[in-house]
C-alpha cells in the first residue's frame, strides 16, 4: 500500500489467508463442508438422488480434465491463450445445471463449465482461442451466447435480452423464462455491470446476475473493487443479493435454481456471489506468483469442490472406487479426443476474418479484405 492510501476495510466478507493464520468463513449458504458434510439451510435445500450427485462429479471432474488438457495445449503452443476455470467448477457445474432448458446464459470468457453443462461440444472454445474461428456454436439453439471478452459488457446484452422475453410475455409461471449473465469480481466495477443492474431493476427483468468472485481480476484483489460484501450491492439497486459457497456445488445449484424461478416467475432481478478462488493463472498469458502467496492458495487447495463431493459420496456410499476410476477414466479419453481434434483441425482461410462483419457485406470491409489479401499475398508462399 502506498503512502495516502486508504487501508482497506475488514467486512463481513473476510478473505481467506490473505493475512496470514486461518481467517473465518465468511457467511454464506453451505450445503456440503469441505470435509464433505451436508449442512440443512433454512431457505435452500434441494434434495438430491444418489443418481443427481454421481452426475454432477462426474462433470466436475470432466470439465477439470478438459480445462486442464486445454491448458497444456496452450503451453505447447497449440492454442493462443486459454482462460482456465480450475478451482471455479462447482460455481459453474451448479450454476449451469441449475438452469432449465428454456433458459438463456451470457457468458464471459471462462464458463467452460457452463458451456459443457449446455451440451456444447467442449471443443467450441478452443477453436476460439486457437484462432481458428470466433466461437462455433449456435447461441440461439444452444440458449447460451458467444463468449464475451468485453469485461461486464454481457450483463446488458443480458438485461436487454431480459427485458425482451418480458415484453413476449415469456414470465409468470412455472414454464416461463429466465436470464443468467456470468461476469468476475472485477467486472463489478465496470459501469456496464452497474448500468445493468439498474435497468434490471426498474424493468423487473427476468434475470440472475451470477458473480464468480474467484478474489482477482487479473492481478487486482478483490479490496480494490469494494468496501463490502459484493452480493450486498444488490440491496442498493433494490433487488436481492445472496452469497453462496462458490466451491459447494450443491449450495450453487440451490441458490441459482431458486433465483431462476423467482425471475421465470416474475420477481425481478437477483444477484448471486459465488465465494469462490481462481486456482490457476488469469490466463496463461499471467503469471499469478507476482501477486499473491502460496498459503493463500493452499488455504483454498483445503476447500477443493471435487474433493468434497467425493467425500460426501463415500461417506453416503454413493458411489465406490469403480465408479470414480470410471469417471477419471472417460474425462481421460474425452480428453484425449479433445486433443486430437485439436491438432487435427485445419487452419482458416484467413480472409474469412471479414465474413461476418455485416450481415449483407460493405464496400469498406471489401476494401479491407482486398487489401489483407494483398498483403498476405506479398509473403513467399502466399501466406
Ligand atoms: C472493458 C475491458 N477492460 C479491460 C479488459 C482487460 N481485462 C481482461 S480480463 C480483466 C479482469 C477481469 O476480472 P474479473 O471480472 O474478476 O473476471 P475473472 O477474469 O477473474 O474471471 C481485465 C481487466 C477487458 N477485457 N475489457
Amino acid at each position: 500500500m502506498t503512502k495516502g492510501e486508504p487501508a482497506p476495510r475488514r467486512s463481513g466478507a473476510t478473505r481467506a489467508g490473505r493475512s496470514g493464520g486461518t481467517p473465518p468463513e465468511p457467511e454464506y449458504v453451505q450445503l456440503l463442508t469441505p470435509s464433505g458434510e451436508r449442512v440443512n439451510h433454512p431457505e435452500y435445500s434441494v434434495d438430491f438422488t444418489a443418481e443427481e450427485l454421481r452426475g454432477l462429479y462426474r462433470d466436475l471432474v470432466t470439465v477439470r480434465k478438459l480445462d486442464t488438457e486445454a491448458t497444456a495445449l496452450q503451453r505447447q503452443g497449440e492454442l493462443g491463450i486459454w482462460a482456465s476455470l480450475l478451482g471455479q467448477e462447482a460455481a459453474q457445474v451448479g450454476a449451469g445445471r441449475a438452469m432449465r432448458t428454456q433458459d438463456m446464459a451470457f457468458p464471459t470468457y471462462r464458463e467452460h463449465g457452463v458451456l459443457y453443462t449446455r451440451g456444447i461440444d467442449p471443443i467450441m472454445p478452443l477453436s476460439l482461442f486457437r484462432g481458428v474461428d470466433q466461437g462455433g456454436w449456435d447461441p440461439v439453439a444452444n440458449k447460451f451466447n458467444l463468449y464475451t471478452i468485453v469485461i461486464g459488457a454481457q450483463t446488458l446484452h443480458a438485461t436487454g435480452y431480459a427485458m425482451g422475453v418480458a415484453k413476449d410475455g415469456k414470465v409468470g409461471t412455472d414454464d416461463g423464462e429466465a436470464v443468467i449473465a456470468f461476469f468476475g469480481d472485477g467486472a463489478t466495477s465496470q459501469g456496464d455491470v452497474n448500468e445493468a443492474f439498474i435497468w434490471s431493476s426498474v424493468f423487473h427483468a427476468p434475470i440472475v446476475f451470477f458473480c464468480q468472485n474467484n478474489q482477482y481480476a487479473i492481478s487486482e484483489p478483490l479490496e480494490r473493487q469494494t468496501r463490502i460484501p459484493i452480493y450486498q450491492r444488490a440491496a442498493g439497486f433494490g433487488f436481492p443479493g445472496v452469497r453462496v459457497d462458490g466451491n459447494d456445488v450443491l449450495a450453487v445449484y440451490a441458490v441459482t435454481r431458486a433465483a431462476l424461478d423467482n425471475a421465470r416467475l416474475g420477481q425481478g432481478p437477483t444477484l448471486i456471489e459465488a465465494y469462490t478462488y481462481r486456482m490457476g493463472a488469469h490466463t496463461t498469458s499471467d503469471d499469478p506468483t507476482r501477486y499473491r502467496v502460496s498459503s493463500e492458495v493452499e488455504a483454498w487447495q483445503a476447500k477443493d469442490p471435487i474433493a468434497r463431493l467425493k467425500a460426501l459420496l463415500v461417506k453416503e456410499k454413493a458411489a465406490g472406487e469403480d465408479f470414480f476410476k470410471q469417471v477419471d477414466e472417460d474425462a481421460r479419453i474425452e480428453a484425449v479426443s479433445l486433443r486430437e481434434r485439436v491438432l487435427s483441425m485445419p487452419d482458416p482461410d484467413h480472409s474469412q476474418i471479414f465474413d461476418h462483419v455485416y450481415a449483407e457485406g460493405s464496400p469498406l470491409v471489401d476494401a479491407e479484405r482486398k487489401q489483407f489479401e494483398a498483403y498476405m499475398a506479398s509473403f513467399e508462399g502466399g501466406h
